[in-house]
């Protein structure tokens, strides 16, 4: 898979895309990950990438012309209808339907090349939403200052999802009863930590017994904290 990332702040991405599976999944070219300056494509003397919004009100907004040219550019058409089978262009706003694990799935599935887009507070100039982009998407209802750390979560969800990007190790923990349910409770070493002892369900080495203790935790937890979860409203966690 290709991502491109279109952003107002490309130091943001820094690092954050260097560390743990992401970077092993780079390593072994199963993802490639840009990141483009909108700034970078604009043709304007004083580089503007943003402007006051027509009917009037407060901040900024992401001009059109600067990112019709970056997906012209990254994809080679400049609308939806044109572009290559397997490309998505996925807009970042509090808008967007909500990002869950199915989403992430089908995305990690059936997308060769994503652009991503990073909207900000004041938004993007709705022309941007009509003809560019194939999915709006928001990571969940609280605010955030712009859609940079949210391209950070989007990426992340799906890449450990390609083919062969979670280690052998790790591969196994898409197991079984956790399916839409929240992870039981992990101990390791010490057995008694500052007088709080692990349980002894754990220690006794009946794998029927632990097995059976881990899923009560699940379901307990779950529905202490998540019981939307359980009702499976909320795509194959
Ligand atoms: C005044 C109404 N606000 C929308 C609910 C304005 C607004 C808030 C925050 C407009 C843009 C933003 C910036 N947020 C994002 O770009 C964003 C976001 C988010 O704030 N929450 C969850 N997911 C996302 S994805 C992009």
């Amino acid at each position: 898979m290709r991502v491109d990332v279109l952003t107002i702040f490309p130091e943001f991405f820094g690092q954050v895309f260097d560390f743990g599976i992401i970077r092993r999944a780079k390593l072994a070219e199963i993802v490639e990950i840009n990141v483009h300056d909108i700034r970078e494509f604009t043709t304007d003397k004083h580089r503007m990438v943003d402007d006051r919004p027509f009917g009037g009100g407060d901040g900024m907004v992401l001009k059109p012309e600067p990112i019709f040219a970056a997906i012209e550019n990254l994809i080679g058409a400049s609308d939806r209808a044109d572009y290559p089978a397997g490309t998505k262009v996925v807009l970042l706003s509090p808008q967007g339907r909500p990002l869950k694990q199915a989403l992430a799935a089908e995305f990690a599935d059936e997308t060769e090349h994503m652009v991503i887009i990073c909207g900000r507070y004041e938004g993007v100039d709705e022309r941007v939403n009509e003809t560019l982009v194939t999915d709006e998407i928001s990571i969940g209802d609280y605010v955030l200052s712009g859609g940079e750390p949210a391209a950070v979560v989007l990426v992340d969800a799906i890449v450990r999802l390609l083919p062969n990007a979670l280690g052998s190790e790790t591969s196994a923990e898409n197991d079984s009863f956790s399916d839409g349910m929240l992870d039981y409770p992990h101990y390791t070493r010490p057995a008694e930590f500052r007088g709080m002892k692990v349980p002894e369900t754990l220690l006794n080495g009946n794998h029927a017994e632990i097995e059976k203790w881990r899923r009560m935790k699940a379901l307990e937890k779950t529905r202490s904290v998540r019981s939307d979860l359980l009702k499976g409203e909320n795509g194959d966690m």
